[in-house]
């Protein structure tokens, strides 16, 4: 416990945690499940191209979330280029810059124009009131984001996309499990992006999925995933290889198995976070709908730096002296990233809500890799921050440090 600013690891203190606590550490389920599983794919000897478990995990895909499709891939990036280009989109999309700079490169990497839109200063989504501004005659499609697994007004923006004759994708790469009024993601739009990577709610180690009720798009999808192969020697369609492996599959069932737990266990820090920090000063949990399902990934900060009287950087900085590997998920925006800032260096104008929210998040560490006490300990250290906060930040300018 710090009871002084000379505790503090920043000012020459000891840090509070001896190991390097991460955002993101991975969910795993039952090591014997996954070990028999992968036992019985080198018995087979069938490593990938749709083996059994591939087929076994896309079918438990689509029962949980409700889809006719739900093309397993070997990560997000490559599910979401595929399904941009199997939906026909080019010329010019609009995404929200206040995403992981997969969504806006998946279009940028096919020549198509990422428009960049502000979002909700509330849902901190894609702002559907702002879409209508960014549409031009090249314009094709919309790509939402369902940010850290709150789901996108999605009615909103599948009535601008019906009304101008865009076509609707949602990256959902954080929202697996999760529920917008009672249906579940991957349902929305004309298709909906999933990533399995390490860090997401659910993991295959790296892996992905296309979720569809179209069922054009889906043959396309499989088709592009498998290079266009429509049968032996027969290519039909231009194609990549997107297609996830058996031991990522076997990965995948297995944390299926487990997912209620991994709800459990994320639910319960979520709450233990909200109550830790509970009235401190300029610091904020964000919410999620209780009413909804919900995987709880995410626990997000917020900082208003007035009240707080610290910065949003300088705690990041503090956090990390103490072995608090907190991230700033997503700062700067995608538009003040390569190539984006080149290609448009006054997008920032009108990404107002962005740029305060890119400002201010902090993520912290949750998960089953993380206990209760950790997270006690954890919530203390802010609020002493937080609460010293003035303090701190004049100790830190009389350092000469930013
Ligand atoms: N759309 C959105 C909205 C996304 O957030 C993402 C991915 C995508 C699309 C693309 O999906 P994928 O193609 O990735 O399937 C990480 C992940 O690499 C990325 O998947 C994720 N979003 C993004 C939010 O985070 P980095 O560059 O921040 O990763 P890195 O290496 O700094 O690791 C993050 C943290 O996770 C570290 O604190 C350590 C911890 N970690 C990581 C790995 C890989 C572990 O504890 N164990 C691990 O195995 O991007």
């Amino acid at each position: 416990m710090k009871t002084c600013l000379d505790d503090l690891a920043l000012l020459g203190g000891t840090p509070l945690f001896t190991e390097k606590l991460h955002v993101g550490r991975p969910n795993i389920g039952s090591r014997e499940d996954l070990l028999r599983r992968i036992n019985d794919i080198l018995d087979n000897r069938w490593l990938t191209n749709n083996g059994p478990y591939v087929n076994e995990f896309e079918a438990r895909l689509c029962g949980l979330l409700g889809v006719k499709h739900c093309i397993p891939t070997c990560n997000g990036t490559v599910a979401l280029e595929i399904a941009i280009r199997a939906a026909g989109l080019r010329g010019e999309v609009i995404v929200p810059s206040m995403t992981f700079v997969a969504t806006a490169h998946s279009l940028q990497w096919q020549e198509i124009t990422p428009v960049f839109c502000d979002i909700d200063p509330v849902t901190c989504n894609i702002d559907p009131s702002r879409v209508e501004e960014m549409i031009t005659p090249r314009t094709t499609g919309i790509v939402g984001v369902h940010l850290w697994g709150r789901p996108c007004d999605v009615d909103a923006l599948e009535e601008v996309a019906r009304a101008r004759n865009l076509r609707l994708l949602f990256d959902a790469a954080h929202a697996f499990g999760c529920s917008r009024k009672g249906r579940m993601v991957g349902g929305f739009g004309n298709a909906e992006i999933l990533s399995f990577h390490a860090t997401k709610f659910l993991n295959t180690f790296e892996g992905g999925a296309v979720a569809t009720n179209d069922d054009e798009l889906a043959a396309r999808i499989r088709l592009m995933k498998n290079f266009g192969f429509a049968g032996y020697d027969n290519v039909i369609y231009i194609g990549t290889n997107g297609k996830m492996s058996e031991v990522s599959a076997a990965m995948g069932l297995t944390g299926l198995d487990s997912m209620e737990e991994f709800i459990e266990v994320n639910r319960r820090n979520y709450e233990l976070y909200r109550e830790g920090l509970a009235g401190v000063p300029g610091v904020e949990v964000l919410s999620y709908d209780g009413g909804e399902r919900c995987n709880y990934q995410y626990v997000i900060l917020r900082m208003d730096e007035d009240e707080a009287g610290i910065s949003r950087d300088r705690l990041v900085e503090s956090l990390h002296a103490e072995n608090v590997m907190a991230r700033r998920y997503f700062y700067p925006g995608c538009h003040r990233m390569e190539p984006y800032r080149s290609y448009f260096p006054h997008s920032g104008l009108l990404l107002a809500n962005t740029e305060r929210l890119a400002g201010s998040v902090v993520s912290l560490p949750t998960g089953t890799a993380v206990g209760t006490g950790e997270i006690s300990a954890l919530c203390g250290l802010v609020r002493f921050v937080a609460e010293n906060g003035a303090e701190l930040s004049e100790r830190l300018d009389g350092t000469g440090r930013a």
